[in-house]
């Protein structure tokens, strides 16, 4: 299975902005640092392993952010790049966990057999553990940068990931399974946790990296707290409408499931109209910023209108 690749919907750019070219040449730079940070070495079953998922394609959404933000507070490229990569390496490995058997039992993502379907579930578990401890230390290692900034930067990782982040929200989905009678507060809490954590602190990390103000730091978080939710309405409303193959993993899992998700808490039409106010109150925290912000605010209208 194999996901198609009209990845940079036209509808997705504004008219002064070419979204499609920017997203492509950003995942570019993102794929081959990402290459160049794991090569494989002995033993090499678990670098195959990590790099099996983390080069398995994926729209590199988080690393383009951080690496946006960055620019957007005066910081170049290669002052986030560790950073961005060290978020697409956790966002890979929760993807890895979310798929094992104990979790969502899925056989398929970002358009392959999943880690633990090639691996076995006990490599795949230690992939997602190699990458996350990785991730740290690739941050930590990170040139030209104050490392007050760097230790703020570890600091939000680890908040994002814990208890008070991706695992928190994990275990509350995990405990939400199969109930009829989820409300919408316990869905938010789950993905302001499982999504928008690790998407906040990617916009986030970015700011504190080019040094923004504390100020400037609040409106970044506030962009990203509504696309965060933003993506996820999206997601589960692409869940029920695309296909396995354009999606790149098991469609209908949340119906199959009995998930209780956006769309069937407010239908399909709703679900969408929320997406776009959330869109545009992203939206409305970059008007401070200017013509500098552009990327963010035409990456905000790409998350409504996104076809995986
Ligand atoms: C973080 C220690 C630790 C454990 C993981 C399993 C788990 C705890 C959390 C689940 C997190 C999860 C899978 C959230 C879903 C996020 C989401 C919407 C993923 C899809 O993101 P896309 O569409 O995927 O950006 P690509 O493949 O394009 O990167």
């Amino acid at each position: 299975m194999v996901a198609t690749d009209d990845r940079h919907s036209p509808q997705g750019e504004s008219p002064t902005f070419d979204l499609s070219a920017y997203l492509a040449q950003r995942q570019a730079l993102v794929e081959a640092a990402l290459e160049r940070a794991v090569p494989i070495t002995y033993p090499e079953k678990i670098y195959e392993a990590m790099r099996y998922s983390l080069m398995a394609g994926g729209k590199r959404l988080r690393p383009i952010l951080c690496l946006a933000t960055c620019e957007l507070g005066g910081g170049t490229l290669e002052m986030a790049m560790p950073t961005a990569c060290a978020l697409e390496m956790i966002h890979t490995m929760s993807l890895i966990h979310d798929d094992l058997p104990a979790m969502d039992n899925d056989d398929y993502r970002r358009g392959k057999l999943t880690n633990h379907k090639v691996y076995g579930e006990d490599i795949a578990i230690l992939a997602g553990d190699g990458l996350l401890a990785y991730a740290f230390e690739v941050v930590a290692e990170t040139k030209n940068v104050p490392p007050e900034r760097l230790l703020q930067v570890i600091a939000r990782l680890g908040r994002a990931v814990s208890a008070a982040g991706l695992v928190g929200g994990q275990v509350v989905d995990l405990e939400s399974e199969g109930k009829a009678d989820i409300t919408l507060e316990t869905l938010n809490f789950i993905h302001t946790h499982k999504t928008g954590a690790l998407l906040e602190a990617c916009v986030v990390c970015g700011g504190i990296i080019a040094g923004v103000s504390s100020t400037d730091l609040q409106r970044l978080s506030r962009y990203a707290e509504n696309i965060g939710l933003a993506f996820q309405i999206i997601d589960d409303i692409l869940d029920i409408t695309v296909s396995s193959e354009k999606l790149g993993k098991t469609a209908g899992k949340d119906l199959q499931a009995k998930k209780a998700t956006y769309p069937s808490l407010w239908g399909l039409e709703q679900s969408k109209q929320k997406a776009q106010q959330l869109v545009d109150a992203a939206k409305a925290e970059m008007a401070h910023f200017g013509e500098k912000s552009r990327p963010l605010q035409a990456i905000a209208d790409y998350i409504t209108n996104r076809s995986y």
